[in-house]
């Protein structure tokens, strides 16, 4: 049976790789492909040849293609990067007899086992090198090896050292939820507490339009970037205050939703107008513990009158000093994630490993330990 697989994802790239497997994998190259060295010995096993498809064969006429033989009856096409390029070529694969196999499918066929099958569909989407190690660390067996080990000593009746470990893990898996889709951070306070320019300075660019007015900021502007390699999703909102204005409302309104929804919320306060009913309104909203109080402005004047009972880390900010604006970055890392995981450790990274080791967790609690050991075997053999 002769198959296709993209290797390469849909986005924008500068290579996409196709791999053709099957008995009629050679003679479809030999037929549509040209070597821009002529030569008529077969190609070699690993060796890289370059060469164009032929004119009259297909419509991506004369595209640029990089053969590799990668195995019996495998081998890699490389062509032009993004989806067109290698679109033509696989209509014409389809076209020619080829199935054309999805990755996900490919991978599961390849022996691979589910959790390193995973790691390896979110690596691809992962955007730091820190979250892409420690998705490539599940990928080589770390999470499999501690819930195997947590299963041998669940038959040796270690059941304290078991829960430590699923314990453990599951401490880790809030962070590994956040490897790929990012952290919510949300800039809340009241008009003109510098919200939007704290945007500004945490993204390096112009994002958001500043300005000396109160309500420069009507809805919601998100945009993501990283923080010490965490990804992060940070939203600017509407200044929260209370007005009769219907279109201030809709924005405040947003403003609420967004800090309700937030996985970490930047509560800013200027020194021009101190702690405000705003604050009160907002802090009412909050569903994180994750609370970082700004006190902005900084070179105008210094701000400590915060209600004592909060308890919330609180930075003061400045524009003009672009380390207190790395300070804040650092406390941002530090409560999104205080005990990022050292290299090597087992991470469950998507929703359903964590309800899996929650269930687990809660089995032991009621000492159904057979239950415990069958689901987590359950989920290791998938
Ligand atoms: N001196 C000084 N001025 C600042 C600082 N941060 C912001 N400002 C000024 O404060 C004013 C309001 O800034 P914005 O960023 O627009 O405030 P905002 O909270 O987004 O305001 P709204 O969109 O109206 O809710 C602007 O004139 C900024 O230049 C700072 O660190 N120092
Ligand atoms: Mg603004």
């Amino acid at each position: 049976m002769n198959q296709v697989v993209r290797l390469t994802s849909t986005a924008p790239a500068a290579i996409a790789v196709l791999q053709l497997t099957g008995p009629g994998a050679e003679s479809w190259i030999r037929n549509h492909w040209i070597p821009h060295v002529a030569s008529n010995a077969p190609l070699g096993l690993n060796h890289i040849r370059y060469g164009t498809i032929k004119c009259d064969s297909i419509e991506s006429a004369g595209e640029s293609i990089v053969v590799c033989k990668t195995g019996a009856d495998t081998f890699e096409l490389h062509c032009h990067g993004g989806s067109t390029a290698s679109q033509r070529l696989l209509d014409q694969l389809a076209r020619d007899g080829f199935e054309h196999v999805t990755w996900s499918k490919a991978l599961a066929s390849s022996g691979m086992d589910k959790i390193a099958m995973e790691a390896t569909e979110d690596v691809l989407r992962a955007t730091s090198m820190r979250t892409t190690a420690i998705l490539l660390d599940q990928k080589r067996g770390a999470l499999r090896r501690e819930l195997e080990s947590a299963i041998a000593n669940l038959r040796e009746q270690q059941i304290d050292l078991a829960t430590k470990i699923l314990q453990e893990l599951h401490a880790r898996s809030e962070v590994g939820m956040h490897l790929v889709v990012p952290w919510k951070v949300v800039l809340a306070g009241p008009p003109n507490v510098g919200k939007s320019s704290l945007l500004n300075a945490i993204l390096g660019y112009q994002r958001a339009i500043v300005h000396e007015s109160a309500g420069t900021t009507r809805d919601l502007l998100r945009e993501q970037t990283s923080v010490d390699g965490w990804p992060i999703q940070i939203t600017d909102s509407a200044g929260v205050h209370s007005t009769d204005d219907e279109i201030e409302l809709q924005g405040i309104e947003s403003s609420l939703t967004a800090v309700e929804d937030a996985d970490c919320v930047l509560l800013l306060v200027a020194p021009e107008q101190g702690w405000t009913e705003p604050h009160h309104q907002i802090l009412t909203k909050l569903t994180t513990q994750r609370v970082i109080v700004v006190a902005t402005k900084a070179d105008v004047a210094e701000f400590h009158e915060y209600p004592n009972n909060m308890g919330y880390p609180q930075i003061s900010t400045s524009l003009k000093d672009s380390d207190s604006i790395a300070s804040l970055l650092a406390c941002m890392s530090q409560v999104l994630v205080p005990y990022p995981p050292t290299a090597g450790s087992g991470v469950p990274f998507r929703i359903e490993h964590e309800a899996r080791i929650r269930e687990c967790i809660s089995s032991l609690k009621q000492r159904e330990l057979h239950r415990c050991i069958e689901a987590l075997e359950v989920w290791l053999r998938k």
